[in-house]
């Protein structure tokens, strides 16, 4: 029997070819598209992943439970959801993949995109795993799950990724800090502005450096309250990474990721991971797959 917070995974899923092939596919166009942002469309593609996930609540037992199951950020409603703002770019970067391999849910296209975003911009390997379903509105998950940034405290970070999501501290801490290493804020998308560090395309623990190393004050703007590095004043920290130096239980885990790249990367990918797979059961035939990076295949 199924605990009611979780869905099944389809069983019919293709041979790992196949997924390796749509990798690729999306890998040669984050590739050969280097026109948005800081150069790579990667970092916004992360983003969906995490927010067509993030959604999940453990303790929700309805249709609307949220996750990356059902796929349902392709509806209109989720899509306003204003933690999402800015995601449209990439759902459309994704959208031809979609034509290409009707077999794939939107769940499993946006999940992929992450992970293979993850791993072209240096970052470890993710393990994935497909069968994810397309299902209708009334799967749509209320606004307020994702993570609001202007929020100060340990006690609201750990509500939403213990409370909903049900990661530890430490994985909490991973999650945050190598995510927020990629991309920057969109003052017409979030409101915030900014990279939070000085390579946004490459997968790093630089994030956990800059946050203990640099002196950072609240920002001088009529913008959202957000913090600057005093040294350049070209970096940014959001009230919620701020967090994570401030409460002393995040903040061994900063010191711990500062110092050790290699701890911090394979935690990362065991976490993010899983994070991807929040409220889905699979079957045992489905095993995790492993995607080789366009480099190692010599593309
Ligand atoms: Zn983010 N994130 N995030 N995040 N995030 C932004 C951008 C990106 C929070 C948040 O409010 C924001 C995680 C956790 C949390 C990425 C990955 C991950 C932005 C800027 C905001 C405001 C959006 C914009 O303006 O376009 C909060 C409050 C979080 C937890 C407390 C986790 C976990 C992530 C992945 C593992 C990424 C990659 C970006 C950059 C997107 C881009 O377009 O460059």
């Amino acid at each position: 029997l199924l605990a009611t917070n979780v869905r099944e995974a389809s069983a019919a899923v293709k041979p790992f070819e196949e997924y390796q092939k749509i990798y690729n596919d999306i890998a040669e166009k984050l590739r050969e598209e280097d026109d948005h942002d800081d150069g790579s469309y990667g970092p916004v593609l992360v983003r969906l992943a995490w927010h067509c996930s993030g959604t999940y609540d453990q303790n929700d037992p309805s249709a609307n439970k949220g996750g990356s199951y059902a796929g349902t950020m392709r509806f209109q409603q989720e899509q306003n959801d204003p933690e999402n703002a800015g995601l449209k770019v990439a759902q459309d970067f994704l959208e031809p993949f979609k034509t290409k391999y009707s077999h794939l849910s939107y769940g499993d296209l946006w999940t992929l995109g992450g992970v293979c975003a993850i791993q072209e911009l240096s970052g470890p390997k993710i393990k994935w795993r497909p069968g994810r379903k397309d299902l209708g509105l009334d799967a749509v998950p209320p606004y307020h799950r994702l993570p609001d940034a202007s929020q100060e405290t340990g006690e609201y970070v750990r509500s939403v990724f213990n409370g909903r999501l049900g990661f530890t501290d430490q994985e909490m801490v991973c999650l945050i800090g190598v995510g927020h290493a990629l991309g920057r804020c969109h003052p017409d998308a979030s409101g915030y502005d900014g990279p939070w560090t000085f390579s946004p395309t490459m997968v790093t623990n630089d994030f956990f450096k800059l946050l203990l190393d640099e002196d950072w004050k609240i920002r001088n703007w009529d913008g959202k309250k957000q913090y600057t590095d005093s040294s350049t004043k070209s970096l940014m920290m959001l009230p919620t990474d701020m967090v994570l130096k401030k409460d002393s239980k995040f903040r061994k885990y900063v010191e711990l990721y500062a110092k050790d790249e290699e701890k911090c990367m394979s935690d990362f990918a065991d976490v993010f991971s899983r994070l991807l797979e929040r409220g889905i059961k699979f079957p045992d035939s489905t095993k995790p797959m492993v995607f080789k990076t366009l480099e190692e295949q010599g593309l």
